[in-house]
């Protein structure tokens, strides 16, 4: 997923407006390392937790004071595995790997990895919902449900805009009875039906990306948390800040 796009991004901005948008303000804003290439953020008691992957400062979680930005731990560099998605059951950390089908549990809220899990196919982003079930996006159009002890197969969401397949579905974030998820090489996040899979409305952060000095064509928006009623913790890959942001309007 590291593949040039040339002028992918166009394509997605174009296409993406096919759906109703939300307007957002923002709240605040903290420092962000632009060395993370941003694939998975979380809230989790209070913290930002965030999964990275190379290149750049390479595979690594991280915890994040939200007051101030503040790395308060980081777990050592691993190029071993791509880091990808981030969820968490309150009792372990998961981060997918990209292509090596294998879930990475660490104990939480410790950053130690303990085991792993297996799975076929490419991971690319991971959110867990109120029944703790797994929902993980593998690059395409269709979202795997997944049963939260084994990662079993449980059921495919196949994810719809305006009536045609929404590919390159990545980072995820389940948030106020509805799955919010990012798609590569577009500046926008989708919000789903978890139900019918359709795309039932768009926001955009184009104007957040050039804000935070991403200008690379991978430097995109890839980073979701739920942080309470109406706002998110957004940021992107190199970006140099996370934004704490208030959705305004449906
Ligand atoms: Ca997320």
């Amino acid at each position: 997923m590291r593949v040039k796009a040339g002028l992918a991004i166009l394509f997605c901005a174009v296409h993406l407006v096919a759906a109703p948008m939300i307007q957002f303000k923002i709240i605040r804003e903290i420092p962000h390392d632009r060395d993370a290439f941003t694939q998975g953020l979380i809230v989790q008691d209070g913290m930002i937790w965030e999964s990275t992957g190379s290149p750049g400062g390479g595979t690594r979680i991280r915890q994040i004071d939200p007051a101030d930005g503040r790395v308060i731990k980081s777990s050592k560099r691993n190029d071993s595995y791509f880091g990808e998605g981030l969820a968490s059951d309150g009792l372990s950390l998961f981060q997918l790997s990209w292509q090596n089908q294998k879930v990475y549990l660490y104990r939480y809220p410790s950053i130690a990895p303990v085991t792993t899990i297996p799975y076929s196919g490419e991971g690319w982003g991971l959110a867990i919902d109120p029944k703790n079930q797994f929902w993980m996006s593998n690059g395409s159009d269709t979202l795997t449900i997944r049963d939260c002890c084994r990662f079993s197969v449980l059921k495919r969401i196949p994810v719809r805009l305006d009536g045609k397949p929404l590919k390159k579905l990545n980072e995820l974030e389940w948030h106020s009875n509805a799955l919010f998820a990012n798609v590569w090489y577009s500046d926008s996040i989708v919000k789903i039906d978890p139900t019918s899979g359709k795309v039932t409305a768009v926001i955009n952060l184009s104007s957040l990306r050039k804000k935070a000095g991403a200008l690379g064509d991978e430097q995109v928006v890839n980073g979701i948390a739920s942080a309470g009623k109406n706002r998110l913790w957004v940021t992107g890959k190199f970006w140099s800040k996370i934004y704490l942001i208030e959705l305004t309007q449906k």
